[in-house]
């Protein structure tokens, strides 16, 4: 087989960089280690920054989500037992959208599928070759039959746990990483939402986070112990728990009931740079991870993809370089940001615990400046409504 650019991984990023490809005349063939049924069936982020809708606009995919999404002009920053809400629209003219991740793979595989063979599903122990020289290729096993494919350039969007990034050679690697000492205990329940916009709130007891899927679908967040046991959280005990972390405004508004998916996510930054080694360019989690804290993760798959399809299209359609032999250097300058922004809003909403209560005090103390600054608040909606691409 052979193709112009082999993407490794059928996430948000590898099926979004073979869409944009594709409309720009470019071959590409993703290659997915799961059944396309287990990517649609999973549940991830949330929200999407203001560039993301764009962008995923101008790729085609606009229509369901602006019927389905909703547009949030604003989120609700809850502590010390109040709420205090950051205008997006009245401090940036900014807005984010909340539209499932699951809902996005959806339309991005039914875009993918109307372009014949692009997408290969159980493709298994695929390998990377030759990615510092002039003939690029992957091999891997599908349908019990051994494949090669060459191209002219890999795409790693093979998230964290990916081959792609493992295959620069760790000499010439940078990699910086931070674990939090805690996890986020998430549901999903068929359930109004507490509120019309997102609540982040800090609490002595630990981080809560009511957001939605749609008016009758809600995800829930509370931080949680990192060997927390699933066990141990029946439903009853989960909705206690939030609602001790809620202002009581909220609490007794809350409508519980049965979840319907219930998981742990470990909290991590991580980042591996460069994000290209030769033919190989990666984009999304297979080279920066970030907390949820930001709802950053998705978004910041989408901008690298948008950067490396642009760059691609140029070497394609102009012969130049430039732009490839550039991007790793200007997607690395919006990762950190984002990394930094992420880190910020994490260490500000979490409880941390080697702070003690003084750090408790302290966070209330900013969480207060932030309320009560329109630079801070402008800030803090900058960075979360999407900071600009380059
Ligand atoms: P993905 O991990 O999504 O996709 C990589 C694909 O590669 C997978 O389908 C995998 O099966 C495949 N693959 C792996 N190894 C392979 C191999 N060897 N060969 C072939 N294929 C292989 N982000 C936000 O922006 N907003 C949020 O609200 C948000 N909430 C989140 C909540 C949770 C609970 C979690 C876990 C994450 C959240 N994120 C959020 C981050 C998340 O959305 C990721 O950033 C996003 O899925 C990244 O997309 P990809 O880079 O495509 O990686
Ligand atoms: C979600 O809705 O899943 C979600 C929203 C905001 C975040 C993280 C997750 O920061």
């Amino acid at each position: 087989m052979r193709t112009q650019v082999a993407i490794i991984g059928g996430g948000p990023a590898g099926s979004l960089l073979s869409l944009l490809l594709g409309q720009g005349g470019i071959e590409s063939v993703v290659l997915e280690s799961r059944t396309k049924d287990y990517v649609l069936s999973r549940i991830r982020a949330g929200v999407l920054e203001k560039p993301s809708t764009e962008w995923l606009r101008r790729a085609g995919l606009g229509k369901r989500m602006d019927e389905e999404g909703f547009v949030h002009e604003g989120i609700n920053l809850a502590f010390s037992g109040r709420i205090q809400r950051i205008d997006f629209s009245e401090l940036v003219g900014g807005y984010v959208m909340v539209y499932g991740q699951t809902e996005i793979q959806k339309d991005l595989y039914k875009a993918l599928l109307s372009h014949n063979d692009v997408l290969l599903d159980e493709a298994e122990d695929v390998a990377l070759h030759d990615i510092g020289g002039s003939s690029p290729h992957v091999t891997f096993r599908r349908r019990g039959r051994e494949e090669r494919l060459d191209c002219d350039f890999i795409a790693g969007c093979d998230g964290s746990h990916g081959v792609s990034r493992e295959s620069i050679p760790a000499s010439l690697r940078d990699t910086y990483e931070r674990s939090y000492p805690f996890g986020w205990l998430g549901i999903l329940s068929e359930t109004p939402p507490v509120n019309e916009e997102l609540i982040y709130a800090n609490h002595p007891r630990g981080f809560a986070l009511c957001s939605m899927r749609n008016e009758n679908l809600s995800r829930y967040y509370i931080q949680c112990d990192l060997d927390a046991d699933i066990e141990a959280w029946p439903d009853r005990r989960f909705w206690d728990e939030i609602r001790r972390r809620l202002p009581a405004e909220a609490a007794e508004r809350m409508v519980t009931g049965p979840s319907i998916e219930k998981s742990i996510t470990p909290l991590r930054s991580f980042v591996s740079e460069p994000m290209q080694h030769g033919r190989l360019f990666l984009a999304g989690d297979s080279t920066h991870v970030m907390p949820p804290t930001g709802a950053k993760g998705l978004n910041m798959a989408i901008s690298d993809v948008i950067l490396l399809a642009d760059a691609l299209t140029r070497y394609y359609e102009e012969g130049s370089k430039e732009a490839l032999d550039n991007y790793s250097d200007i997607a690395l300058r919006r990762v950190w940001k984002v990394i930094r922004f992420s880190w910020w809003m994490t260490g500000l909403m979490h409880r941390l615990e080697e702070e003690g209560d003084l750090g408790q005090k302290i966070q209330e103390a900013e969480l207060d400046y932030v309320a009560s600054s329109r630079s801070a608040q402008t800030a803090l909606a900058e960075n979360y409504t999407g900071l600009p691409l380059r």
